[in-house]
C-alpha cells in the first residue's frame, strides 16, 4: 500500500514539472489553453464544434481530443480546418502532461492563441493532472442529475468554469438548473457559470463572451511576461 502511495505521488510529481514547463511556454506564447472535462456524452465534442463553427477567423485555435479509442471526435472537430488531433491513450482513464507534450512537438505555440484539450470522458481521474491549462473547465449535462457537484467536488472544485449543458432540454427533464448552480457553488463558491446549448440559436453566446474575454487575459499575461524580462 505504501509503495503503492509512493509510486501515484512520483507520478504525479514528475506530471506536475512538465504541466509548469508547458505552462510557461503557453504563456510566453500568449496561448490561451482550456482543459475540458466531463462525463462521457455531456457534450463536450458537440460545444467544441459550434466553438470552431462561431470562433472568429482571426483566433489562430486548435484542439487535441483525448479518447480510451477511436479518432471519431478528431474527425467531428477536423470539419471546421482548424488543426485537430487525437490522442488515444489505449485504457487510461485521463490525459497527462507527457501526452500533451509529444503532442504538441509539430505544433509550434507561437502561431497559436488557443488550444482546447478535450479530456477522456471521466469526471474523476483527469481532476488530478494539470496539463499546464490555463483553466480547467468542468462540463455537466442537464440529463445528468443535480447533485453531480456533491458526489464528484473535486473537478468542481478546481475548475474555473462550470457550463451547464445541453439546457434546450430543460423543459422536457426534470432537472433545476438553479438547484445543480447552487450545489457546484456549494463546494466552489466564486466559481464562474454558463448555461449552453450547442443546438439552440444563441445557445453558446455567453461561453463565446467568457471565451474571448479570457483570450484577451492570456494575451496581456503574454506581454507582461514578455515586459518582466
Ligand atoms: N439536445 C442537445 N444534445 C446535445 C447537446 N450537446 C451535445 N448533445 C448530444 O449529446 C451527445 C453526446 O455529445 P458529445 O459532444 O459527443 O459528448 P462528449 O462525449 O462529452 O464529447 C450527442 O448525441 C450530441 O448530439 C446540446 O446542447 N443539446
Ligand atoms: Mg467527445
Amino acid at each position: 500500500m505504501q509503495e503503492r502511495l509512493s509510486l501515484k505521488s512520483k507520478v504525479l510529481n514528475e506530471n506536475q514539472r512538465i504541466a509548469e514547463s508547458l505552462r510557461e511556454r503557453f504563456r510566453d506564447n500568449g496561448v490561451l489553453c482550456l482543459n475540458l472535462i466531463s462525463s462521457p456524452g455531456s457534450g463536450k465534442t458537440a460545444l467544441l464544434e459550434q466553438t470552431l463553427a462561431h470562433l472568429d477567423p482571426c483566433i489562430r485555435a486548435a484542439v487535441l481530443t483525448g479518447d480510451i479509442q477511436t479518432d471519431n471526435d478528431a474527425r467531428r472537430l477536423a470539419r471546421f480546418g482548424f488543426p485537430v488531433k487525437q490522442i488515444t491513450t489505449g485504457g487510461t482513464c485521463h490525459l497527462d502532461g507527457k501526452m500533451i507534450e509529444k503532442h504538441l512537438e509539430d505544433w509550434p505555440l507561437e502561431n497559436l492563441d488557443l488550444l482546447f484539450i478535450e479530456n477522456v470522458g471521466n469526471l474523476v481521474c483527469p481532476s488530478s493532472y494539470d496539463l499546464g491549462e490555463n483553466s480547467k473547465i468542468v462540463l455537466l449535462s442537464v440529463t445528468e442529475g443535480e447533485d453531480k457537484p456533491l458526489k464528484y467536488p473535486a473537478i468542481f472544485f478546481k475548475a474555473d468554469l462550470f457550463v451547464l449543458t445541453k439546457v434546450d432540454l430543460l423543459p422536457y427533464v426534470p432537472f433545476s438548473a438553479e438547484l445543480a448552480e447552487a450545489n457546484a457553488r456549494r463546494v466552489h463558491p466564486v466559481m464562474e457559470i454558463v448555461r449552453a446549448s450547442a443546438v439552440a440559436e444563441g445557445g453558446l453566446n455567453a461561453w463565446l463572451s467568457w471565451l474571448d474575454r479570457r483570450i484577451d487575459v492570456a494575451k496581456e499575461a503574454q506581454l507582461l511576461a514578455v515586459a518582466g524580462r
